[in-house]
């Protein structure tokens, strides 16, 4: 899963990027910075993980992985300038959803793009990019389709035409196209544009140390725009943040906790973007590897199969199934086995958080 990161320029995307992944891309207090992105994956943490590493002692345990693209900052009218500032945009295009950081914390000695900071203010702007974007791809699209249909007859560019119009009249109206209901057919006839306003999108408001306490006021802020779907909100103190990062365990723990925060960055963001991309975790075992795997929910066993390989999906003839904390309570898989906590399922079974898989299959 790949995540873009977005925002105005110095609103603390790379601190913030710094603070999860670890690494020292460079800051900056007066411009946007390089252009060129910065990438980092991270493993996903995960303490189930290690405990299955435990029971099967595998050559190997293989957690999920985030990437992140961090991007220069945008600003207003960069969608329609069709230069460098679109080619941003375009990168994020890629993105599987967005985290969009805010600017709350004050700084003198750090410039803001408007001049001053206003939480609300600033996410409209972005967002708005993003609405300009997504139309301006539609507009181009529908001239196109429009003077093929004079050529042509095809009823399947009278569709798309159908689509796109009713996606440039959402975003006309300045409604994302995440908060629209398309069925599945339209989905996989729009799914090639990789439009930026149906990503979800995680807001994250970069607070201040001494904006400490001042979190649900500040996030209070983003109403509007977390009242949408697949959206959510969250509170970082990307600076501090970031230095916490670079401390041994247990200094970052005491400071965390100062913060009132019970988990390090890390953690916490796999969390909020695990909750907005709307995926949870199945795990699979073997002498080989013990392995998390990250599924939309409300997936199904052939869907975690194709997700690791297309001939286990093709070729699926069941799943084998244990809770997470069913395993553990038996201790061992032969336990669990024996205790009938193994369950058979087929193609169509829902996984759930937490399932420990083993699939069966012949191709
Ligand atoms: N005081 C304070 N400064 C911050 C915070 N986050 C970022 N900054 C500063 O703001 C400037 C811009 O940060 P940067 O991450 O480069 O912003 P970007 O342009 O959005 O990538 C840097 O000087 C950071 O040190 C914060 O939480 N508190
Ligand atoms: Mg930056």
């Amino acid at each position: 899963m790949k995540l873009g990161i977005i925002g105005l320029p110095l609103a603390g995307k790379t601190t913030i990027f710094n603070a999860i992944t670890q690494l020292k891309a460079e800051t900056s207090d007066y411009g946007p910075g390089k252009r060129m992105p910065n990438m980092g994956a991270v493993k996903v943490p995960d303490a189930r993980l290690d405990r299955l590493a435990e029971m099967f002692a595998p050559r190997k345990p293989v957690h999920a992985t985030l990437e992140f693209l961090d991007i220069a900052g945008l600003s207003r009218g960069d969608s329609t300038r069709g230069d460098t500032e679109a080619q941003l945009l375009a990168r994020i295009r890629e993105a599987d959803g967005l985290i969009h950081v805010i600017r709350a914390f004050e700084n003198e000695n750090v410039l803001h793009p408007e001049g001053s900071n206003n939480v609300a203010r600033d996410a409209g702007i972005v967002d708005d990019e993003l609405i300009l974007a997504d139309l301006a791809i539609i507009e181009k699209r529908l001239e196109r389709v429009e003077s093929d249909l004079k050529k042509i007859k095809s009823a399947e560019l009278v569709k798309e035409q159908e689509i796109l119009r009713s996606c440039q009249v959402s975003l006309e109206e300045e409604k994302p196209l995440r908060n629209v209901d398309f069925d599945k057919n339209d989905l996989r006839v729009i799914s090639g544009y990789c439009f930026l306003t149906q990503k979800p999108e995680l807001y994250v408001v970069n607070l201040g140390e001494e904006q400490k306490g001042k979190e649900d006021e500040l996030l209070s802020l983003l109403k509007g725009p977390i009242e949408n779907r697949k959206t959510r909100a969250a509170a970082f103190f990307g600076r501090l943040e970031a230095e916490i990062g670079e401390l041994d365990e247990e200094d970052a723990r005491a400071f965390l906790e100062d913060l009132g925060l019970s988990e390090p960055s890390l953690e916490r963001l796999v969390q909020e973007a695990y909750a907005v991309m709307g995926v949870h975790t199945f795990f699979t075992i073997g002498d080989d590897e013990v392995r998390a795997w990250a599924i939309p929910i409300a997936a199904c066993a052939v869907d975690a199969a194709g997700e690791i390989h297309s001939d286990i999906e093709r070729g699926f003839i069941r799943a084998e199934v244990v809770a997470f904390d069913e395993l553990m309570e038996c201790g061992s898989l032969a336990k669990a086995k024996s205790e009938a906590k193994l369950r058979l399922e087929g193609k169509g079974y829902e996984v759930q958080d937490g399932d420990v898989i083993q699939f069966r299959f012949s191709v």
